[in-house]
Parts: C-alpha cells; structure tokens; sequence
C-alpha cells in the first residue's frame, strides 16, 4: 500500500528535534480511494467526523425557555440551598454552581433563582412550590428530561444518516461519518472513481484536497496555541498547505452540526455548544473549548499543540484513583509530560492494558458511538435523606413520593410506546455508601399505572426489609430509599400477547429464585441502583458497568470510581472495553499456551502474560493486583 500522503507531517520533521517524533505518528494517515469508497466504518477510519454536542447551563435555560424569562437575565436554578446550574449571565458576576443561593444572591441582587420542581405526598405531578422542604419534598427531573428528548428528537430528525448517542442528559455524540462521505462524494464527484493511471489502484492515496473555507464554521482549535496575533497569517497560509481530506470531512460535519444546532435553537430556545474531532474523547475534550453557543474543530494536526499543555487531572476518567497515581509516580503535572513515559514502561507498571491510557494521551480512542435502544430497560426513582428514616412507618411516605414520580415517567414512556411494562420492582435502601439492602418482586401487568398499585407494591417491599413497626429498632440506618422498575419490554401487538408476556416473566422469575442465578441478580439490581441514585445526576441511563465472559463465566465490573454517578457513559464504555481487550488477552494467552512453539512465540510480544491476574492464588498469597486493573476493576 503507497503511504504517500501529499503533505509533510509537520510534526514529523520538528518531532526529531525534540524526540517526540513517535507520540503523535498517525496524525496524517493516508487516505486511499478504498478508504473513502468502504462500506463500513470502522474507528481507524481516517474520515472519521465525531461530535459532542452539549446544551449551554442546561437546566437554567429550561427554566428560563419555559418561564419564557430573556436569556440575558442572570437565572439559576436551586436545589435547597445549593445551586445545580448556573446561566451564561449568572457566570458574569463570578456566580458558581459552588455557591449557596444567599452568597450569590449578593453577588448579583437581580438574579432570577427558581427552584426546581419537586414531588410532594399526595400529589400525581411535580410543581413549583414557594417553599419545598426537603424533609417533605422530592426533586423532579421530569422537566428538564423531556426538553432533553425534544433536543434528542430535533437531533435525528435534522440529522439523517447520522449515529446518535446521548452521554447524559444534555448532551449527545453524532458521529457523522457516513453523510460526510455522502456529502464528500457528492461534492468532489471526481473522487468516485480510482483513475486509471492511479499506482496502486484502490489503494493509491486520494488527490491532495481543496482549501477550506472555514468562515461561519466555528473555531479552529489553532495548531500552534503558543503563537502570537502576528502569526495568524502565517498560520492560515500554513493552514492550507496542511488540509488533508480529513480536515474536509470535519468542515462537512461542522456545517451539518452548525445547521441543527441553530434550529434547535430558533424551535426550542436551546444554545448548544460542540466539539468536532476524529474521536469521542477529542470530540468531548474540544466541546469546552468555546462556551456557550459555539462550535470548535480540532484538526487532527491541532492534536498535539491542544493536548500537550493540558493538565492530565482534567480529563476526566484520570481525574480520580489513576490519575493521581500516575501524578505521584512520575511527578508530572500535563499530558505532554506523561507523553516520555514509554508503553512497556506503563504496562510494566500498570498492567497491559494501560496501553488505553497510552492512547487516550496522544488523542487516540477507538470507541463507537453507538445508539442507545429506544426504550429504557429501567426506571429509577431515588431520594436522598438528609434526616435518616427515623421510625418503619415513615417508609410509605416516601414510597409514595417515588411511586409518583415512577408513574408519571412509566405513564409518558407508555405515550411513546404504547404496551410497556417493567417485569419486577425492585425497593434499594441506603446506609451511607457501604451498606445497601434491596429486595425484588414481580410486578403484574395492569392497563393502567396508578400511585396506588406502584406505592402498594413499593410498600410490601418495605414491609418485607424492614416491616411496619415502630415499635422494633430499624434493621439499618435509612439514609437513601430507591424504588425502580427493571426489566422494561414492551408488549407492542398489544392486548393478544399479554398472556404470553405473563408467562415470560413468570418464568424469568422462577429462574432467579434458584440459588446462585438469585444471587447474581441482585448484583445487577444493586449495580443498576448504585448508577442511578442522586437527584442531580445528570445521567440515568443504566449503561454496563461489567461484562460476562461468554468462555469462563465470569463477571468483570469496572470500578466503582467509574461506575458511579457523574462519570459519562463513555468513560464507563471505554473503561469496559479496556477490561473485555484485557480479559480477551488473557484467553488468548492461555490459548496460545496450548499451542506448539510457533504460536507460542506469536505471542511474546506481551512482557507480562495476564493470566496471573486472573488466578487463584496457589499457596503463597498474590502481590497486590498489579497494574492499571486496581484502578479499574471493582474488588
Ligand atoms: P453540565 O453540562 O455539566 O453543565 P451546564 O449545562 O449547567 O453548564 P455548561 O454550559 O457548562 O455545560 O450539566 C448539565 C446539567 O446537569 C446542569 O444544567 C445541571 C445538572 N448537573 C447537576 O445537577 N449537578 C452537577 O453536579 C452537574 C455537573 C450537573
Ligand atoms: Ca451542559
Ligand atoms: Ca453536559
């Protein structure tokens, strides 16, 4: 295959100066007519265009579109004393979502503050009170989580040919690839056809691209951040010469993305702001880069210069455990400085399969954007108690309160997909972060959902952890009470068929009466709970956290560091596929054990076979679990 790109890497020649030749080698790949004609695309494609888009201050701008309040008001929103989102205005008087609504109300005398709406006993739908108490009242998320379907839907409508995954509540990954080369092939129809004097046939490399016109497109992540204003123009002209095809697919998308972004905007009153890149990781990274209502391009020759001087701490995933100790170890400070530390040396310390973090540091992620299924498997309503449950009766209370807030998400999904039933409910009750007692019923096929029928078996739930009984000391200190639905199908064809849903989740449920399979399901139970607690998380989107080894049985979950609230979905996916790469490498290990010398030899190029992480120790016990592992898989 030619590798003839028509462009200098700029990097490659100033990388030998410096020794840093080798951190960011796949800058410029060349891209062929194979390429570009391939009828699916996979993460090395090299026209990869993915987006993160990610609405402004999000919950103050719902309340300020649905109060219809002028978006330069200065607007928060408060959940009891502490503020959860803070508008574009706000932010001007140094307001932070760190603050408690008094101090930044003496930051800014005019600010609008609203409370977010909350469940109160007895009644079906969530409201605006004068005074919610937390000792009474429940937060609703219900407002924001149906303006966040309605961004959703105008983000497929506006975008077909697109793959949409939502991340969290405001915001959403769009990978572009496919119209892009829709759009490329349409624009340049040269490109449909290999010439005949092309060198290597399909494979030959692709005519060098047009200059891009970026005006109107968003910001351009610079290539050289250092530079000064004098230098722009040098840039520019610098930026032509360096236009790879790449760069086309990326001014494609961004046009698409700008497009939908300002509809959303003119429908909905939304501002949103993007980042464009070849990946997710960089697409998330390059979407703060500009704030609010902006759009920023990073250029696959803007990695370096964007990356290198940032602090590592800042990403999110190596914010936590790993991060730190990665800090510690080798005393360095941005992800330039990690950039000296070689694979073997980071596999030797952290294990194989840091070679994830090796790559997420020179701008490499290989995770897909994928769409989520259209309905939610699982439904969970939650309240944290400031006071701990003081007495058994309180319980009903607050099922009652959560039985409500189910009802209404379970009866509006049911507006949308006609049918839908959860299989069990499940009632999870909290002692700090350590100790979680949870117990699981059936819940029978009615046709119409009511607080009644939740809040009864809610509380026959409670009867059975904790009883009614004022009179005997509570089993445990209830500081958090969960009530959610699992196991949502849908029955579509409608009433024929709800015998033949009955007798499905009778069976599922006699299953897990049985010994171990019990045992396991009360670990997913627990897993689903502990993913989808506080109200102000912004995600409740149940996504793995673990995998279930289809050759030995096992169960690998990512850690808890990882697994819990406020860490994206896409962290957790790629955490998870670092452990499933590991785990299948250590399969393939044991498998080449098996084979004669040449396989065995196929197979040396891992200094540190990963198998004996997985087994028992023998008689003496196993140092500490070496590697990145500890970081990432739940003990
Ligand atoms: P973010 O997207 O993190 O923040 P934001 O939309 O308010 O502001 P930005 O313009 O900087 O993106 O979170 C989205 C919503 O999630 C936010 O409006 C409120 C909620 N949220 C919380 O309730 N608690 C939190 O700690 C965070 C980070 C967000
Ligand atoms: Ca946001
Ligand atoms: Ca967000």
């Amino acid at each position: 295959m030619s590798t003839f790109t028509g462009l200098a890497n700029p990097w490659k020649g100033k990388g030998k100066a410096n020794g840093l030749e080798s951190d960011f080698d796949d800058l410029t790949p060349a891209i062929t007519y194979r390429h570009l004609h391939a009828q699916h695309f996979g993460p090395k494609d090299p026209l990869r265009a993915i987006a993160l888009c990610d609405s402004d201050a999000f919950y103050a701008t719902c309340e300020q579109v649905r109060l219809k309040v002028d978006p330069a008001v200065p607007l928060v929103v408060r959940q009891w004393d502490s503020l959860i989102a803070v508008n574009y205005p706000a932010r001007k008087f140094g307001i932070s979502r760190m603050d408690r609504w008094d101090d930044a109300l003496k930051k800014c005398p005019e600010l609008k503050i609203v409370h977010v709406a909350t469940y109160k006993e007895g009644d079906d739908e969530p409201g605006y009170w004068e005074k919610p108490d937390t000792r009474t009242h429940k937060v609703s998320l219900d407002h924001y989580r149906r303006e966040s379907a309605k961004i959703y839907n105008m983000f497929k409508e506006g975008l077909p040919g697109t793959e949409i995954e939502k991340a969290s509540i405001d915001e959403a990954f769009i990978d572009f690839t496919r119209p892009v080369r829709e759009k490329l092939l349409e624009r340049f129809p040269y490109l449909a056809k290999v010439p005949d004097d092309a060198p290597d046939g399909l494979d030959s490399t692709l005519p060098p691209p047009p200059p891009i016109s970026w005006d109107g497109l968003g910001t351009l992540i610079p290539l050289h951040p250092a530079r000064d204003n004098d230098d722009a123009e040098v840039e520019l002209l610098e930026d032509d010469l360096l236009t790879t095809w790449s760069d086309v697919a990326l001014s494609i998308a961004a046009e698409m993305m700008g497009r939908v972004r300002a509809d959303i905007h003119a429908k909905l009153g939304y501002t949103l702001s993007a980042g464009l890149a070849r990946n997710k990781f960089l697409a998330k990274l390059s979407a703060s880069y500009r704030k609010p209502n902006d759009q920023s391009i990073l250029r696959n020759l803007a990695i370096p210069g964007y990356l290198r001087p940032m602090p590592f701490q800042k990403i999110r995933f190596l914010g936590g455990k790993l991060g730190k100790a990665l800090a510690e170890e080798y005393d360095v400070k941005t992800v330039g400085d990690l950039l000296s530390i070689t694979l073997e040396e980071m596999q030797r310390k952290f294990g194989e399969e840091s070679i994830w973090v090796y790559e997420i540091l020179r701008g490499i992620d290989r995770t897909d954007v994928k769409e989520k299924s259209a309905t939610t498997k699982s439904m969970a309503a939650s309240k944290n108690l400031t006071q701990p449950v003081a007495k058994a009766s309180e319980g009903s209370h607050w099922i009652r309160i959560l039985a409500a807030e189910l009802a209404l998400r379970l009866n509006e999904a049911r507006d949308q997909t006609p049918g839908l039933w959860p299989k069990s409910i499940v009632l999870g009750l909290r002692q700090g972060w350590q100790i979680y007692r949870s117990k699981q019923a059936p819940f029978p096929f009615s046709r119409t959902v009511t607080i009644d029928l939740i809040a009864a078996a809610g509380d026959k739930l409670w009867k059975e952890l904790i009883g009614f009984d004022d009179s005997r000391p509570l089993p445990m200190k209830i500081t958090h009470v969960g009530l959610s639905f699992t196991g949502i199908a849908s029955n579509e064809s409608g009433q024929q068929n709800i015998e033949g849903f009955f007798k499905d989740s009778d069976v599922s449920v006699k299953a897990e009466d049985r010994g171990t399979k019990r045992k396991l399901h009360s670990i997913v139970e627990e897993k689903h709970a502990s993913e989808e607690i506080t109200e102000c998380q912004p995600s409740r989107s149940a996504i793995a956290t673990h995998f279930d080894c289809g050759r030995c049985g096992r169960r690998i979950h990512i850690s808890d560091d990882l697994a819990g609230i406020g860490i994206e979905d896409y962290i957790k996916q790629q955490a998870l596929a670092a452990l499933r790469t590991e785990h299948e490498d250590f399969h393939l290990a044991l498998d080449l054990s098996k084979l004669p010398e040449d396989g065995v030899n196929a197979a040396k190029f891992r200094p540190d076979p990963p198998q004996k992480k997985f087994k028992k120790p023998k008689s003496k016990p196993e140092p500490k679990p070496d590697g990145i592992a500890k970081f990432l898989v739940k003990k």
